[in-house]
């Protein structure tokens, strides 16, 4: 019945999303990107209240391209092309500074992009990672190389304070209730070149676009 079935979140859910972000001439579908990042925000959460300052924004992030995938242009917002491509055509975006589209969907889903890549490296480190391996290094480390360029100061201090109460590496596996460490391991083999392609297409899209630096 449905009473039994388990209500826990399981990180497998967030690579699915990704997995199913890729259309066949690889372009980007943004239900499932939000879908990922939806994912990600519920894991978050399990991680406890400290955490709530960085799931808020992303949160929000994630409003505000949902908001515009329902709205009276969502059919646009299909994939992240032809997002790309609907907003610069029809002057929707702020270039180079905040103006009358400071919520674009171009600089928002930026945002996310880059924190994407911190993901990424983060997720590397812990696959990689041995038994005693520091999951609040290897978070900072990943920070450091990648989200910390976009971030002012008070937000990376604020990032750290936070890093430093990651539960550690055992723990932090429970919560991403996938099963065993070998379990885990191995659903991170399959899913990081996933989330890296997505990654890549964006930021090449975005490169052409001269896009990385909307404000
Ligand atoms: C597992 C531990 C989670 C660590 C998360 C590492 C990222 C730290 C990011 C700190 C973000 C602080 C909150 C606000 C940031 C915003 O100022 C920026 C820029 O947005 P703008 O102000 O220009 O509108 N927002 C971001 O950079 C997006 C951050 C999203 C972070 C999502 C983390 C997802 C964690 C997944 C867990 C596996």
């Amino acid at each position: 019945s449905g009473a039994s079935v388990d209500q826990r979140f399981c990180f497998q859910e967030v690579f699915d999303s990704f997995k199913l972000c890729l259309s066949e001439n690889k372009e980007v579908y943004l239900e499932h990107y939000v879908d990922g990042w939806r994912g990600l925000v519920k894991f978050l959460n399990c991680l406890g209240s400290v955490f709530g300052f960085i799931a808020k924004d992303a949160v929000n992030k994630v409003q505000v391209l949902v908001a515009l995938m329902s709205g009276e242009s969502g059919s646009q917002y299909a994939t992240i092309q032809s997002m790309v491509k609907y907003e610069l055509d029809n002057g929707l975006v702020d270039v180079t500074k905040r103006g009358s589209h400071p919520e674009s969907g171009c600089r928002t889903l930026l945002r996310l992009h880059r924190a994407l890549r911190w993901l990424e490296l983060f997720l590397e480190r812990l696959r990689t990672s041995g038994e005693d391996g520091k999951t609040s290094v290897m978070c900072a480390e990943a920070y450091n190389e990648s989200l910390s360029q976009h971030h002012p100061w008070v937000i990376r201090k604020a990032a750290g304070v936070a890093f430093c109460v990651l539960p550690g590496r055992p723990a932090f596996f429970e919560v991403m209730n996938v099963g065993s460490t070998e379990q885990v391991v191995a659903m991170l083999g399959g899913a990081l070149p996933l989330i890296s392609e997505v990654y890549n297409i964006t930021e090449e899209l975005y490169a052409q676009h001269n896009l990385l630096d909307l404000p």
